[in-house]
């Protein structure tokens, strides 16, 4: 059924060369030194069944080498997905800062970015609830940029010295290690319910955002005040945005859950198919500027990382764009040993004194030192800059340069080279901010409100969007056996909003909180919900099942396919076994997979073709009415044409009410049916399209989140 087969089959095959060895012209295997091995497969010994010996050189090498192939994990963020693309500013920037790579349009920067989760160790599950990392390294033509982001706008906590205490907090319990990759669990929130500035982040941990459908989907955010600099040396203080052109959208728990099960690397799959496939991700980068002579015209403190700036207030102003467009060749080489570091800033890209920023600039080279092991991991290739690199840092661990001439400053000896820059303007200099005080172990007044953000993020979503959120406290606070840390929490939502609270904790067995007042607070911001997001509206790279079976229309099939294909969604035909299906013609038409090897939630829509008399033996198989019975459930779009609108109506028992209207084409909730017969009319799949576009449809009976 399928035409692609071939094209993927030579996919494939490319995939399979790239598997060779570096030396493309081939050669015999050797060892680290180059001398020609025979043989691999029996380590040398005293006769055909005695010990094994010790002047077995290859041998040694091969396993002492493999016994070092690991090097330390990320303490966090260990789990990632990387690849490389470019940048390419809109306009110049000129007037806020001086920053190379944010001053011609024409110039593309090249660009390193790896995703992340947090909590769980390099091979937990990718559709875990977790904050997601969003880094991306800047190889700018003055040195490499690292914007070291989230896809949360707000952290955990205000000051970087509480970071070990959050982290702790948050990753598997000490005594069994558990849990893996979730926060459903008594540490953090014993954290959470005494740390009250955790409550804003945890929030969006509760929100659909911490369980994104796709890294091509989601937001990144710099989270910290930043300040640009411009030529003459003026401030501006600067938030950064990364926004998705797909859109932000999410899964539902439920679906996030089995799918851990089912597709344990579902968001690097998806990354790394998508840039396989030409599809290549986008982001549009935007800025909140605001002028230093504003800096306290806020009701919060520009350098708490615990705040947003809402968006209503001071909009973001789009600077440019990311592409994304070539996978790494090997994992370990560029995506494992890639280095971030928040203090890797360019000329005209300066710090605020966020505490928490300041800490994380003494972390991050901390952090490469132990896992990169010294200080020559900037040598690395994915993590050298392009720009010249011209120093007087000698040897160490794993030094590559063969440095030769002085190694001092000032020399005469070496033609006093490297020399300073001068005062062109070329060097990196620090913003000249006037600081004076006494010396202190206080948080600032200013750092102090920790509810009413939270407050604005509950009051800005969709009516959805807040059952979602109840639902994922009733379950992580559900999962905590200590009692007391159940109802400290909800004492603190409390503080929030009084409806939340209540919510909350009538799902949890814990007392209602007496005189639960409605929310003090009152304000919103449209722009943080996910029904603000959308994207464009295209359906590029959703994966759409077609559900076939012996007897079906396979000119119907192949219509809508390639219809849906025409607007870039990617289409697969699944049935009860791998190989072919009887068509109604009597042909025999290829299937893509096989139904027990897949699932609903590996899909983002579900299609039913018909047959041109009686409903395809599909209804028969349980595989593929169970993934019918999921996608419904978890709120995605449903089509069917001719006789498949008989096979919907097993739906009827999750709730489903087929229209009784006399329309030839109906979309009811996502569910889009056209019972004539023969290939699907035009307006079925328009009304298909948009609701895949759509994405999920959260008021249809009863969507499990
Ligand atoms: Fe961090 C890694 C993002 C606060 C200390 N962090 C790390 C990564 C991301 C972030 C995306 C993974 C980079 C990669 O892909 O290699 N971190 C954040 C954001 C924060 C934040 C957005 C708050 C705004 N981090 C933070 C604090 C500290 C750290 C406050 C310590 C004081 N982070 C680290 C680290 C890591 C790291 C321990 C682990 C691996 C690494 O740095 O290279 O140094």
């Amino acid at each position: 059924m399928s035409d692609e087969t071939a094209d993927t089959g030579d996919r494939k095959q490319q995939q399979r060369e790239a598997f060779r060895a570096d030396d493309p012209a081939g050669g015999p295997l050797t060892t680290d030194q180059g001398v020609t091995v025979d043989h691999t497969d029996d380590s040398l010994a005293a006769g055909e069944r005695g010990p094994t010996l010790m002047e077995d050189f290859h041998f040694r090498e091969k396993l002492t080498h493999f016994d070092h192939e690991r090097i330390p994990e990320r303490v966090v963020h260990a789990r990632g997905a990387g690849a490389y693309g470019y940048f390419e500013p809109y306009e110049s920037c000129a007037e806020f800062t001086r920053a190379a790579f944010l001053q011609d349009p024409t110039v593309r920067t090249p660009v390193f970015v790896r995703f992340s989760t947090v909590q769980g160790p390099r091979g937990s599950a990718d559709t875990v609830r977790d904050v997601r990392g969003f880094a991306t390294k800047f190889y700018t033509s003055e040195g490499n940029y690292d914007l070291v982001g989230n896809n949360f706008p707000v952290f955990f906590i205000q000051d970087g010295i509480k970071f070990p205490d959050f982290v702790h907090a948050v990753k598997p319990e000490p005594h069994n290690d558990i849990p893996t990759g979730a926060s459903a669990h008594d540490t953090l929130w014993d954290f959470v319910s005494l740390q009250p500035e955790t409550l804003h982040a945890i929030m969006w941990l509760m929100s659909d955002r911490a369980i994104p459908r796709s890294y091509r989907m989601m937001q990144g955010f710099g989270v910290h005040t930043f300040r640009f600099v411009n030529a003459e040396g003026r401030g501006t203080f600067v938030k950064f945005h990364w926004k998705p052109k797909l859109g932000v959208h999410s899964l539902v728990w439920d679906e996030a859950q089995e799918c851990q099960g089912r597709n344990p690397d579902f968001n690097r799959g998806d990354l790394w198919d998508a840039i396989e496939a030409g599809e290549y991700p986008e982001w549009e980068l935007g800025v909140q500027l605001v002028p230093e002579e504003d800096e306290f015209a806020f009701d919060f403190d520009l350098l708490d990382a615990t705040k947003i700036i809402p968006e209503e207030q001071v909009p973001v102003r789009p600077i440019g764009r990311m592409v994304l467009d070539r996978n790494p060749e090997n994992f370990f080489a560029e995506t494992e040993q890639v280095a971030f570091h928040t203090a890797n800033v360019v000329p005209g890209i300066d710090f605020t004194n966020d505490p928490l920023l300041q800490a994380r600039n003494f972390s991050y080279l901390d952090t490469q030192l132990i896992r990169l092991g010294g200080p020559n991991f900037t040598q690395i290739p994915v993590n050298r800059p392009l720009a010249p690199v011209r120093t007087n840092q000698r040897d160490g661990y794993h030094q590559s340069a063969v440095h030769k001439g002085t190694n001092y400053f000032p020399n005469s000896l070496g033609g006093g080279c490297p020399a300073h820059a001068g005062v062109d303007g070329q060097a990196y200099t620090h913003y000249a901010e006037r600081v004076d005080g006494a010396k202190i172990r206080k948080r600032s007044e200013s750092f102090k409100d920790h509810y009413s953000q939270v407050a604005l993020f509950w009051n800005s979503m969709a009516d959805w969007e807040k059952q979602h959120i109840v639902a994922a406290f009733r379950f992580e606070l559900g999962k905590v056996e200590a009692r007391t840390v159940r109802a400290r929490t909800v004492e603190q939502l409390t503080k929030v909003d009084g409806e939340l609270a209540a919510e909350v904790a009538r799902g949890i067995g814990v007392p209602e909180p007496d005189g639960t007042a409605p929310g003090t607070y009152k304000s919103a911001s449209p722009a943080l919900s996910l029904e603000s997001l959308r994207g464009d509206g295209s359906i590029r790279t959703r994966q759409i099942a077609v559900l076939v079976a012996d007897g079906v229309d396979a000119e119907q099939v192949t219509s809508v396919r390639e219809a849906l294909a025409a607007e870039g969604a990617i289409v697969e035909a699944l049935a009860a076994r791998d190989g072919t299906v009887q068509g109604s013609d009597g042909e025999q038409y290829m299937v893509d997979r096989a139904l027990p090897t897949v699932a609903s939630v590996l899909y983002d829509a579900v299609l039913l073709p018909g047959g041109p008399t009686d409903t395809p033996s599909t209804a028969g198989d349980q595989d593929a009415m169970r993934l019918l019975r999921d996608a419904y459930r978890h709120g995605k779009p449903v089509g069917a044409i001719g006789s498949g609108v008989g096979i919907v109506s097993a739906l009827e028992p999750e709730g489903l009410r087929l229209s009784t209207e006399f329309h030839t084409v109906v979309a009811d909730h996502g569910v889009v049916t056209d019972t004539s017969p023969g290939a699907a009319s035009e307006e079925f799949l328009r009304a298909f399209v948009g609701a895949i576009a759509e994405h999920r449809f959260w008021q249809r009976p009863p969507v499990r989140c």
